[in-house]
């Protein structure tokens, strides 16, 4: 491997369509410093529940590191350079995370690219993500990429339009999903999170960590 940090080999990279790839448990060594980031991050710019556009509230809590951070409110989905919370920058996104990005990135037969935002999702039990395209970024090419820490998930993969039936891949901690070129625009979500864990993990959350290009 290119990179100087090994995150190991994936014991069995899943293909889940053209330029869409599961490497799983390619994050699962080094998921406690992961964690420990996270802590980090959410000490400065902690998790909160967003509103959506249509004054809904967000099942997942949110926070993020990076130049910018993805955020919803009565206004949209966007990305901004502030935390709307403290006023301040958002953290910087450490180095490991770095790390991880770009060599799962090659790993999954990308280029690497400079990450410019992490988007951190906590999941309490019975939180889920409704099905969703991610086009608030500019470059629409560059693959996401997405670790899951914690609780397990299904992962619900569909096509370019919403009426698309979507595939269930269960996800499991320190399974990292790459997703880019012709899956860049393709629906996604995540079903209710269920309180046990098929692995262990230490946590009673799911935290999912999503790396993008956004500039
Ligand atoms: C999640 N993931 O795993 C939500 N988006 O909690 C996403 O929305 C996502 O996993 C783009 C690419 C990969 C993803
Ligand atoms: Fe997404």
């Amino acid at each position: 491997m290119q990179n100087s940090f090994d995150f190991g080999e994936a014991p069995t990279d899943e293909k889940i369509a053209p330029d869409a790839v599961i490497l799983r448990q390619f994050a699962k060594s080094h998921a406690d410093q992961l964690l420990i980031e996270s802590e980090l991050i959410t000490a400065q710019s902690p998790y909160r529940i967003m509103t959506t556009p249509g004054g809904g509230k967000m099942s997942v809590s949110i926070s993020n590191c990076g130049q910018c951070g993805w955020i919803s409110d009565h206004k949209g989905y966007r990305y901004e350079h502030t935390d709307p919370l403290t006023h301040q920058p958002w953290p910087e996104i450490p180095k490991i995370y770095q790390q991880l990005a770009s060599a799962a990135c090659e790993k999954a037969g990308f280029p690497a690219y400079h990450v410019d935002a992490c988007l951190l999702n906590k999941y309490e039990p019975n939180s889920r993500m409704g099905l969703h395209q991610d086009h608030d970024e500019q470059d629409l090419i560059a693959p996401i990429i997405s670790v899951s820490l914690g609780l397990d998930a299904i992962f619900l993969f569909g096509g370019k339009n919403r009426q698309h039936p979507s595939k269930r891949y269960l996800l499991n901690h320190g399974d990292v999903v790459v997703f880019g070129g012709a899956s860049r625009l393709n629906y996604h979500g995540i079903a209710a999170i269920k309180p046990t864990s098929s692995v262990d993990n230490f946590l009673d959350y799911r935290l999912n960590l999503t790396f993008r290009k956004v500039f």
